[in-house]
């Protein structure tokens, strides 16, 4: 099984090295504890023809086409195959963000630890008195292998491990990680790029999980992950005042990163793309500016968020006029 020699090259690479254990652990709690009971139940509650972000390991690619069912039978069949090679091929498919229902995760009230609550805010689901925090939850079949990526754009995370075993393998987001990760984002590799990650990024840290925990990421928080057993786990966006001197850093750096698309050989269209989903995520802010205003760090937060806006629109216009020079020259090609 190729996932199994990358899987294997991984854990070689990691056994030759001291691999401190991540620290950022969480306390959540809940009323009724989350089982994988519960996030099949939230699977199974959404028609097909709900979007569900589905990644088939196997054919490394995002796929909508699967079924629910087709992730359940995945997650089944994935100890038993022998073959991946296979025609047809097996698939080996996870999603990766299924919305907790009020009779699934909903019911168990999970929640971030109380001096997290005061300094920061999380998106929500339902209104009023049905208002709960919106996590979002990760079913895994054994064997997936995630290489080192990004989520969002500068909240941090809050994970709950609920099931399974897993490895994740976490980098701080430092400036010679980010430039790391802004060089191979977004363009396929053959190479092993977990392997690489271990060799060349800096401060790794490492949790094995088994049991429940929660732990955060920082904002920009790089990680990969292993499976070993069919696992799911739950997550959550936090945008908070203890995470602003990491988070606005790294939204800059990747305003930069977008807007100079054309050195980042990446289309300018979707330079543009990225900065819009920016602007849109820095919206959040401004919800913790409103809600928890009352912060002996909120006129330095806003004051960041006003500089982060300013570049990223400005960037957007100098990336929009760059694609209608590029039309106006186009059009005028075909004319003459
Ligand atoms: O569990 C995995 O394989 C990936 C999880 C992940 O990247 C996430 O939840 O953000
Ligand atoms: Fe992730």
């Amino acid at each position: 099984m190729p996932l199994h020699s990358a899987g294997l090259e991984v854990l070689v690479e990691l056994s030759s090295r001291e691999c401190p254990i991540h620290t950022h652990i969480v306390s959540c709690n809940h009323e009724v504890a989350p089982t994988l009971s519960t996030i099949l139940k939230d699977l199974l509650s959404f028609d097909n023809g709900t979007r569900i972000d589905v990644v088939d390991y196997v054919q490394l690619e995002n796929t909508q086409a699967s079924s629910h069912l087709d992730i359940v039978a995945s997650i089944m069949e994935a100890p038993g195959v022998t073959n991946w090679d296979d025609n047809p091929r097996p698939r080996l498919l996870s999603a990766l963000s299924i919305p907790s229902k009020p009779k699934g995760l909903g019911a168990c009230s999970l929640s971030l630890p109380a001096d997290m609550l005061q300094t920061s805010v999380y998106p929500v689901a339902g209104k009023g008195e049905n208002a709960r925090p919106e996590w979002l939850s990760c079913l895994s079949p054994m064997g997936a292998i995630t290489a080192p990526h990004k989520d969002y754009h500068g909240s941090s995370q809050v994970m709950y491990h609920i099931s399974g075993e897993k490895l994740w393998m976490l980098w701080p987001p430092t400036p010679n990680n980010l430039l790391w990760y802004g060089k191979r984002r977004d363009r396929t590799s053959t190479t092993n790029r977990t392997v690489e990650a271990i060799r060349e990024m800096e401060g790794m840290t490492v949790l094995h999980v088994k049991d429940p925990i929660g732990f955060s990421l920082p904002p920009y928080g790089i990680h990969a992950v292993i499976t070993f057993s069919a696992s799911s786990h739950a997550g959550i966006r936090v945008w908070g005042y203890d995470w602003i001197d990491e988070a606005f850093p790294a939204i800059i750096n990747e305003i930069e990163w977008a807007g100079n698309a054309a050195s980042n050989r990446i289309p300018a269209s979707d330079g543009i793309e990225i900065l819009q989903d920016i602007l849109a995520e820095l919206k959040n802010w401004d919800r913790l500016l409103k809600e928890k205003g009352m912060h002996g760090r909120a006129d330095y937060a806003s004051q960041l968020l006003a500089e982060a806006r300013k570049k990223a629109h400005a960037k957007v216009s100098a990336l929009t006029k760059q694609v209608s020079n590029v039309r106006i020259g186009n059009a005028a090609g075909e004319k003459y």
